[in-house]
């Protein structure tokens, strides 16, 4: 048995389906980690989360900002004109039942030394910690609740992790960390919007993983998100993703032995 890290898929099931080709992947017996962002900005979503789905317990999923976006769009919290990679998704017969199941994602899954999550964990954090957040919000987005907390969370981007926050504050702070965080300055204070390398980052700003005294490093953390990073293996965290969707390439890595397969992308 072996189980095999990816990092953000967006779309590319033709390069993901090469990729699993090339590590020899055996649904019967092994199994796949997936880093969130499945779907969004590459041409065949759809297919992706049917091929996943039916691989049942085979896959873990953890949830990606995009997938929090299409649950708003299927919500409607959120209109957008723009929306035609997911229009495939929000048109198929089997929409509800999709929407269903990856509203019962989780935004981070554990197991014996290893996290997989598709941003990060707030550096302040331990693994437990972090859990507990992620359980919080995940009870919310199986919930009826789910429509006000994401409207939320839309309308707020708070960057100052505190215990002191309560309710949707609290727990969308949280949700925003686990999907969009990429810098922070301090071990509670993240900062939004730079997506480049971190060698040219602003001054100051440094990837939630380098952050001094960070408390998740019991674990080593898969995670994907940061296409710019491409991939990378650092002291106790591994970065997934390696911008298939820009015509870069799709990754694994098999956590058994560390070994790294690339498939280029393949995608029209
Ligand atoms: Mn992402």
């Amino acid at each position: 048995m072996s189980t095999y890290a990816i990092g953000d898929i967006q779309g590319c099931y033709k390069t993901f389906r090469r990729l699993l080709t090339r590590c020899e992947f055996d649904p019967s017996k092994d199994r796949l980690w997936i880093a969130g962002d499945l779907i969004n900005r590459g041409p065949k979503s759809l297919e992706v989360l049917r091929y996943v789905r039916g691989l049942g317990d085979r896959a873990i999923c953890v949830l990606g900002n995009h997938e929090i976006f299409l649950l708003a769009l299927d919500l409607g919290v959120l209109h957008r004109e723009d929306t035609r990679y997911l229009d495939p998704i929000l048109k198929a017969k089997d929409r509800q039942d999709l929407v269903h199941w990856i509203r019962h994602w989780p935004l981070m899954h554990v197991e014996k030394k290893h996290v997989l999550v598709h941003a990060g964990l707030v550096p302040s954090w331990t693994v437990p910690k972090a859990q507990k957040e992620a359980r919080a919000i995940q009870k919310i987005l199986r919930s009826h609740e789910i429509t006000d907390f994401l409207a939320y969370t839309y309308a707020h981007q708070e960057d100052r992790w505190s215990d002191q926050l309560r309710s949707f504050e609290r727990n969308a702070l949280a949700l925003h960390a686990f999907v969009h965080m990429r810098m922070c300055v301090s071990a509670n204070q993240l900062r939004y919007g730079y997506t480049g390398k971190p060698e040219n980052a602003p001054k100051g700003f440094k990837p939630w993983y380098s952050i001094k005294d960070r408390r998740s490093l019991s674990h080593t953390i898969l995670f994907g998100h940061w296409s710019a990073l491409g991939l990378r293996a650092f002291a106790n965290c591994i970065a997934l993703d390696s911008g298939c969707v820009w015509g870069e390439a799709l990754s694994a890595y098999r956590l058994e032995d560390g070994a790294i397969f690339v498939e280029k992308s393949a995608e029209d």
